[in-house]
């Protein structure tokens, strides 16, 4: 019989692309969803695999629910992928977000244990931990400097991953993963946002993009190419913690920049009364507007991640580069829009 995997946050992108992973595996997979007026499967019926998983409700807020699905699911391997992710959010709900990045995975941790048996864990750490960064670039020796009740909040998990592991013996795994993105990104995040809104506004739906910070840079790869460095980890005997990401960093103005581009649309950047916007340079329409709204208390200006010892102890490599990553983006994103499609 093939092993059996309970994955959270399975409606989510990486749980969408983690589950058809497994699936291709030879994996049972069990995925927990929270209780909503319409559950969002939306990404697993675009990746055609609905009617190929077992749909639990669990809720990383409530142990009694996680006791009773890990004891009857008896899972091999238990991927924690649920979370208030949206960092953004997290400054407007810092104790929700806390309640479920941080305490959710202590939750799981400890039913775990209890449960005794030989369960491995995956915990989805991220580089928002590195924050304000202490040294460029980041690796697993770097002290962490989170800046947002978000990065807090799993700086928190983390440390549990590893103190479940040092203090019980648990096979717990913390994958310190990068941006990573895809066509199945959520819509509020950065890059689904340009990305749509390059095809919102080549379909003429949309006039223009309202963004916030474009100096930001991220290590951004592709999401496919992530998960599976989450099980890579899962299968070694001796379980560690390991950064994911590419290498690679860009700003959210290049990003933007290469967006237009796919749609060969080219964008030059005009101040006017101290006021920026990214204007087409063929017609000087404004395409690109500022908004301080979506500014954050706190930012984190530079993320770049080093994945060395993941290549050297996963032989893993990220398959997806930049420019790839932002032509199926954008591709796909015209497609939805001409069909007036969105699946979630
Ligand atoms: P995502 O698309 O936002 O998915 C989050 C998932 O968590 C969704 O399935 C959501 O369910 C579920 N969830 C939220 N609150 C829950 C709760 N109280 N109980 C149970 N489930 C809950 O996130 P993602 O991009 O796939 O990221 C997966 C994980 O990796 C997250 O933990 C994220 O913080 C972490 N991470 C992501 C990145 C990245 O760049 N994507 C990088 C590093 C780490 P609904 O569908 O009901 O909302
Ligand atoms: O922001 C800037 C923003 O929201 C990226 C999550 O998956 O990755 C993600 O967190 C950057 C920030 O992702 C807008 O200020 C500018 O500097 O796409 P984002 P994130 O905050 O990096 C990490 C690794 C995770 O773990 C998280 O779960 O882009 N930015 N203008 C903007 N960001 C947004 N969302 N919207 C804007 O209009």
């Amino acid at each position: 019989m093939g092993k059996r995997a309970l994955i959270t946050g399975i409606t989510g992108q990486d749980g969408s692309y983690l589950s058809e992973f497994l699936i291709n595996k030879g994996y049972e997979v069990y995925g927990a969803v929270r209780r909503t007026s319409s559950i969002n499967t939306g990404r697993l019926s675009e990746l055609d695999i609905l009617n190929k998983i077992n749909l639990v409700a669990m809720d990383l807020a409530e142990i009694t629910n996680i006791q009773r699905v890990i004891e009857e699911i008896k899972p091999d391997e238990v991927y924690n992928l649920a979370a208030q992710s949206f960092v953004q959010t997290s400054f407007d709900q810092p104790i929700y977000t806390s309640e479920i990045d941080a305490i959710g995975v202590t939750r799981i941790l400890e039913t775990i244990r209890m449960l005794g048996g030989n369960i491995k864990f995956y915990q989805a750490s991220t580089s928002e931990m590195f924050g304000k960064v202490q040294t460029s670039p980041q690796n697993e020796e770097t002290p962490f400097y989170p800046r947002s009740p978000y990065g807090v909040s799993k700086l928190y998990g983390h440390w549990m991953a590893v103190n479940y592991r040092e203090a019980w013996d648990l096979h717990a795994c913390s994958g310190i993963l990068f941006n990573h993105e895809s066509p199945l990104r959520g819509i509020e995040f950065v890059t689904r946002k340009i990305t749509l809104g390059v095809a919102e506004i080549t379909k003429e739906k949309k006039k223009s993009i309202s963004l916030g910070n474009l100096n930001a840079k991220r290590d951004w790869g592709y999401a496919g190419d992530y998960v599976n460095a989450m099980w890579l980890m899962l299968q070694k005997k001796t379980p560690s913690d390991y950064v994911i990401a590419t290498g690679e960093m860009y700003s959210v103005r290049e990003f933007v920049e290469k967006a237009f581009n796919a749609v060969d649309t080219e964008i030059e950047w005009v101040l006017d009364d101290g006021v920026e916007s990214g204007r087409c340079k063929k017609t000087g329409n404004i395409l690109v507007d500022i908004n301080k709204d979506f500014n954050r208390p706190a930012e984190t200006d530079y993320l770049l991640g080093d994945a060395t010892k993941a290549k050297e102890e996963l032989n893993w490599k990220p398959q997806v580069n930049f420019n790839t990553l932002i032509e199926m983006m954008v591709k796909k994103d015209l497609d939805r829009v001409e069909n007036d499609v969105y699946g979630f």
